[in-house]
């Protein structure tokens, strides 16, 4: 959009007046980011009211994005980067005297969800819009985000995100699109007067779903799409005097917290109420809004995409076939067809305790009507495919199974297309996780490699940078982020490489900045920095990368006058909650970093810097500052990574297994450019297959790794006695689940190599560059425009280069 500063100054001076009564002079950044955000709010509206329109117009096909997580990061910078009045804006606030930077962090940065599938689905939310595609988010508007990580003498405490009690400056709610979701009653099917089987509902708990919109703006295109979250209410025309406090309290739970662990049994109930709640409402509202310009169900999976972000929102199949069955009297076949051709599903994780199950007794007693329809999904699966594939295998892979209901299983059945989110994920679905649904449905199965915002993530987080990049090769790149890889034209420019260099030492400054000012850490900007930022858990191996931290240590202490390349080692790792290992982890990454940071004998060769309660907006901070990106997961166990994308699109050199999308990473910057170490996900299964590994053997051979391992339970690092223990034994009484014994030696190596390499300044930033250069593959536009082809059958706008 055009704005003129002038205008621009006059309208915020008057908006900061009419919603507070006070002149802008008198305001906190608080109110001026409240006020900037109504106004930007009200210039895109006209944007936003026409995008729908058009789809309706045009009788566009609508994609809705379900996902039991978005991590969208603040808005504010983004919002106005993807109108074009970025510049305009912050002059405009810098002629009044106001601060920009202090006014966009006063905006909250809602956490509603974990980690890596959040984030992505909030990246795809922006690629949806920039392409102009029609493309909805369906999530849950969490009252309380994933907790907010202090820590208390080296211990991860969690306190709550309460980040809407300011209140949400960029959500409308819409109250009047009303519906409501059952929980619990009894349900049977009874004979209408119109000759139709219709289920009759006796004593349920009824849930009303209010809706909260939010704008999401695409790239200098006009576009603003929608994503909506669902928010749990009392329904208000209920009798109210039925609902007693209990009943009350139920409701408000349904969506008072994210559940904030992906590891464990606690809370499932109210899980499972969260799936359901989100996935009726929106189909409710899906089906709903087709009606309004249809006549009849035929068109449906014509006209509208579901996807189903991991297995949480799976519901939306039998939910789905409950609107078709029960208010549309849709005959079953004519149904499941429909409903298979509407869904699809990604999956984003190998890792076996993620795959979602359900007691069926908890499912039935909550979800009676659902329940039988899944029932009826699994009698007819099994008549279908038993006379071909025999009873062994559509038993082990029906719906039904060991009295729980299978999500998983359920999602690959009533979906056209299955997709795993890197090569080597993909293939593992196929060959592992999911083999026998692949011999069933080969057909479905194909590969979407993740890709990332790099709005966000390179023109937003690291301004300098993309400033420089446009210097040399025009703008073209922030429209076809793939146009980036014309600047390896400069790989032997001096000049140009000198700059790169200078970029990374500011962004090293801020981040040292910011490390000062919060933790009292005192690093400098000439070292490396070496950067992990990821959720804490054993595959991803954060226990690696601390036993070199152990090693550099003792090597200086060692050898107090050897020369050594400083480093400053960051981590940024929430734990689940009730995960206690990753907990222990923490501890004692955090007890080494006291030792190491004060230990005078060290001075500043080295530091240890774990910032604490990591999330998007500290990624904008760190990711622009690191030198090495740790992407060290067991191989086989990272289905595809996406900090691994974002540090390299600014810079960074990878160390990595050949895990997930490090491969394709690799593949893309060449090998020379990325330190690779580790057994590969053959060797792994390897010994899965022979039952050989025998972590002893590589401690036994290694008398560097058995000192190293001393100092967990030799007092070296303080405090830490219990978790030590516990670590310790993790490794060599319980023979090392994830292999780090196995890939320690190789490891070391690599980073001994870094050290050596990061002295000649020109080949590292020429390896920079590569990876610079390589990253534009790697944005979710072309990821998105792959599933819109491949998956969704939606067109979009923009041609991508
Ligand atoms: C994560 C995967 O662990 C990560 O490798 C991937 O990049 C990301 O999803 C996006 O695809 N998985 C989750 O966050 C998760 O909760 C159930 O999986």
């Amino acid at each position: 959009m055009k704005l003129d500063e002038t205008k621009f100054t006059m309208d915020f001076i008057n908006e900061v007046k009419a919603t507070y009564a006070i002149d802008v002079k008198d305001s906190s950044p608080l109110e001026q980011l409240m006020a900037l955000g109504n106004l930007i709010k009200r210039y895109d509206s006209s944007n936003w009211k026409n995008t729908s329109k058009n789809y309706r117009q045009k009788d566009a096909k609508q994609v809705y994005y379900f996902s039991i997580e978005f991590l969208p990061g603040r808005l504010m910078k983004s919002n106005l980067l993807n109108l074009g009045i970025l510049d305009t804006v912050r002059d405009g606030l810098d002629k009044l005297g106001l601060d920009f930077e202090k006014i966009c962090s006063s905006e909250p940065d809602p956490g509603l969800g974990n980690g890596g599938l959040g984030r992505l689905a909030a990246c795809y939310m922006d690629s949806m819009a920039s392409l102009g595609m029609a493309g909805n988010g369906n999530g849950i508007r969490y009252r309380y985000g994933l907790f907010k990580q202090v820590f208390m003498n080296g211990y991860q405490v969690e306190l709550p995100d309460d980040w809407l009690r300011n209140g949400n400056v960029w959500e409308i709610r819409r109250e009047n699109r009303a519906c409501l979701v059952r929980f619990g009653g009894h349900v049977w099917l009874q004979k209408q007067a119109d000759g139709h089987l219709r289920p009759v509902y006796d004593h349920t708990d009824d849930v009303l779903p209010v809706p909260y919109d939010v704008g999401i703006v695409g790239y200098h295109n006009d576009v603003t799409n929608t994503m909506r979250l669902w928010s749990a209410e009392l329904p208000p025309s209920a009798d109210q005097t039925f609902y007693n406090q209990a009943q009350r309290d139920r409701i408000d739970q349904i969506t008072e917290v994210l559940y904030p662990d992906d590891s464990n049994a606690a809370g499932r109930s109210l899980r499972l109420r969260q799936e359901y709640f989100f996935s009726s409402a929106g189909v409710q509202s899906i089906v709903r809004h087709y009606f309004l310009d249809h006549l009849s169900v035929n068109e449906f999976a014509r006209k509208v995409a579901i996807h189903i972000n991991d297995t949480h929102p799976t519901l939306v199949i039998p939910e789905l076939m409950r609107i078709l069955l029960d208010e549309y009297d849709c005959p079953w076949d004519k149904a499941w067809q429909l409903t298979v051709a509407t869904m699809s599903y990604t999956n984003h994780t190998i890792m076996q305790e993620a795959l979602e199950t359900w007691p069926i007794d908890m499912f039935k007693g909550m979800l009676p009507r659902i329940y039988e329809i899944v029932e009826e999904i699994d009698r007819r699966y099994r008549e279908e495919k038993t006379p071909i594939f025999g009873e062994n295998t559509v038993d082990k892979t029906a719906p039904l199974g060991n009295g729980q209901v299978r999500m998983a299983y359920l999602a690959v059945i009533g979906s056209h297309s299955v997709n795993g989110v890197a090569p080597l994920h993909t293939e593992l679905l196929k060959k592992d996780v999911l083999q026998d649904l692949y011999r069933i449905y080969p057909e479905r199965f194909n590969n979407k490699t993740n890709g990332i915002a790099s709005r966000r993530w390179l023109q937003l987080a690291n301004e300098p940078l993309s400033n420089l990049i446009d210097s040399k090769i025009g703008e073209t790149w922030r429209y076809n982020p793939k146009q980036i890889q014309t600047l390896s034209a400069f790989k032997d420019d001096d000049d140009f490489l000198n700059k790169l260099e200078a970029v990374k030492i500011e962004n090293k400054k801020q981040l040292a900045k910011y490390v000062d000012e919060e933790l009292g850490i005192k690093i400098r900007t000439d070292a490396i920095y070496d950067v992990q930022i990821k959720r804490l858990h054993a595959y991803k191996r954060q226990l690696l990368h601390a036993l070199e931290i152990i090693r550099e240590y003792l090597d200086i202490k060692d050898h107090p006058k050897k020369d050594v390349i400083p480093r400053v080692h960051f981590f940024g790792a929430k734990a689940a909650p009730s995960y206690h290992y990753a907990k222990s982890v923490i501890k004692m990454i955090n007890a080494l970093a006291e030792l190491v940071n004060n230990d005078k004998a060290v001075e500043d060769k080295l530091k240890v810097v774990f910032v604490p309660n990591y999330g998007v907006s500290l990624g904008e901070l760190i990711i622009p500052a690191a030198d090495i990106s740790e992407q060290i997961s067991t191989a086989s166990k990272e289905a595809s990574g996406t900090s691994n994308m974002k540090l390299m699109t600014n810079g960074a050199l990878s160390l990595a297994t050949m895990d997930g999308a490090n491969i394709d990473i690799v593949q893309a910057a060449g090998k020379e450019n990325e330190y690779t170490f580790g057994l590969t996900a053959d060797d792994v299964y390897g010994y899965y297959h022979r039952g050989d590994y025998h972590a002893a053997q590589f401690y036994d051979s290694n008398p560097e790794l058995q000192r190293i391992l001393e100092t967990f339970v030799d007092g070296t690092i303080p405090g830490i006695s219990t978790e030590g223990r516990e670590i310790y034994d993790s490794l060599l009484r319980y023979n090392d689940e994830y292999f780090v014994l196995a890939d320690y030696a190789e490891y070391v190596q690599k980073q001994k190599q870094i050290s050596q390499d990061f002295t000649d300044k020109k080949v590292w930033e020429q390896k920079s560059l590569a990876n610079i250069a390589a990253s534009g593959t790697f944005s979710a536009d072309y990821a998105v425009a792959r599933y819109g082809e491949d998956i969704w059958q939606v067109p979009y706008d923009r041609v991508l280069k």
